[in-house]
């Protein structure tokens, strides 16, 4: 029995879980950190990047910086087009929005030799920029859908997990 306990717990667990949003948080260029030796379209590829993961930029302060800045200042690695800039060395950045980021280095040639990140947060299922009223029939229908299917399953197993308790 109690290993019937356990399967209905885990189950409940497994189903609800991922129904919650979790963050992760990403070392930008991993080992290399942010640096002259990145390749950070190689690194970014195939990540998926949603609204609440975080971006870990280390690299030694007197180095480098990092700046958030838009498509037209990243094209033309133009550091006074930068929105934002830090330089404590080990920055984290929060990903507050879904659509494309785009980051550089604003040391001169910095962003030239490569130092440069754009990426493209995903909305994820609990994006608080829902419009409250007439909701463009494509993109947050499929949200409520998929999001009422995981809301089912969890009440299913919870219903399960009660029926073996
Ligand atoms: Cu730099």
């Amino acid at each position: 029995m109690a290993s019937k306990q356990m399967l209905a717990i885990l189950a409940v667990v497994a189903v609800i879980l991922p129904s919650i949003t979790m963050a992760t948080e990403f070392i930008v260029g991993d080992e290399v950190g942010w640096s002259l030796k990145g390749n950070y379209t190689a690194w970014a590829m195939g990540k998926v990047f949603n609204v609440g993961d975080t971006l870990v930029f280390n690299y030694p302060s007197d180095k480098h910086n990092v700046q958030k800045i838009g498509l037209d200042g990243f094209k033309a690695c133009d550091s006074s087009k930068a929105l934002e800039t830090v330089k404590t060395g080990k920055d984290v950045i929060t990903l507050a929005k879904p659509g494309k980021k785009w980051y550089i280095c604003g040391i001169s040639g910095h962003c030239d030799a490569g130092m440069k990140l754009v990426i493209n947060v995903a909305g994820g299922a609990m994006a608080p920029t829902l419009p409250p009223t007439a909701p463009s029939p494509d993109s947050s229908a499929h949200m409520t859908a998929a999001f009422c299917s995981k809301l089912v399953m969890g009440a299913l197993s919870l219903v399960m997990a009660f029926i073996l308790f």
